[in-house]
């Protein structure tokens, strides 16, 4: 696949500027050996407190991305950038408007090379960004195959997520959309991992695992879920 710059990640933290982490649990966190840290969340996520949390993951070495979701939250000094894009909504907004803005406001200072589209397929319809989107969470397997295929194969997105936030999602809907996925597309997934067990599920159908919620109720599930991805066997397709 193209060599992107978070090309070799299988296991991902995703922090959540609007909650409380204490100090030792993110030093727990950053020195997990996860592969990067991730920040982003779908509401209360200002520019003070994205700035906030960047500054206590840099003093690490660990990799550390901003999921851009709003304008207020595009702050600088990030090792790589995400935007997502929703893929199953009717709300063009949400697909490429807000983006638009956004580059609209801040297109000179993208730093282009660290920056990356992620297509979200939101299968969740209880999760806010599902709500806040108005996706279509009911989709069957064939019709997420066919947006994984658009996705990744007619858009040519560098990343294409399966997002059941909050829930842990259909194993075998994602494993069989996620193998239908261009090779030169990174198949994110995250939703519900709480366990080493779910966290292996996913890390053999998909390239890369997103862990979330679990870092805030219970560390140690959290941190049980680093060795569970890396230990996975998983095989990648190849196109
Ligand atoms: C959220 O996909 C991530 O955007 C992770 O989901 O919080 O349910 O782990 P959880």
């Amino acid at each position: 696949m193209a060599n992107e710059w978070f090309t070799g990640w299988r296991h991902v933290f995703k922090l959540d500027p609007d909650k409380e982490l204490t100090d030792e649990a993110l030093d727990a966190i950053c020195l997990s050996g996860t592969d990067a840290i991730m920040v982003g969340g779908s509401s209360g996520v200002t520019f003070e407190n994205t700035v906030d949390l960047m500054s206590r993951i840099r003093r690490y070495e660990v990799p550390c991305a901003l999921e851009v979701s709003s304008m207020d939250g595009a702050v600088p000094g990030f090792d790589g950038y995400f935007i997502p894009m929703v893929l199953n909504t009717d709300r063009a907004e949400w697909i490429l408007g807000h983006q638009t803005m956004g580059l609209l406001e801040y297109g000179t200072f993208v730093p282009w090379d660290e920056t990356a589209a992620e297509g979200y397929i939101i299968l969740n319809g209880e999760a806010t960004a599902a709500k806040l989107s108005g996706a279509n969470a009911g989709l069957g397997t064939q019709e997420v195959i066919a947006l994984t295929r658009m996705a990744t194969r007619i858009m040519k997105l560098p990343v294409v997520y399966f997002e059941y936030s909050g829930r842990f999602g259909d194993m075998e809907l994602v494993r069989q959309a996620a193998a239908q996925a261009g090779a030169d597309s990174r198949v994110f997934y995250g939703g519900g991992i709480d366990s080493a067990e779910r966290a292996r599920q996913a890390a053999e159908a998909v390239d890369t695992v997103v862990v979330g919620n679990v870092i805030y109720t219970d560390l140690d599930k959290a941190l049980s879920t680093v060795a569970a991805v890396k230990d996975a066997s998983y095989v990648r397709r190849n196109g």
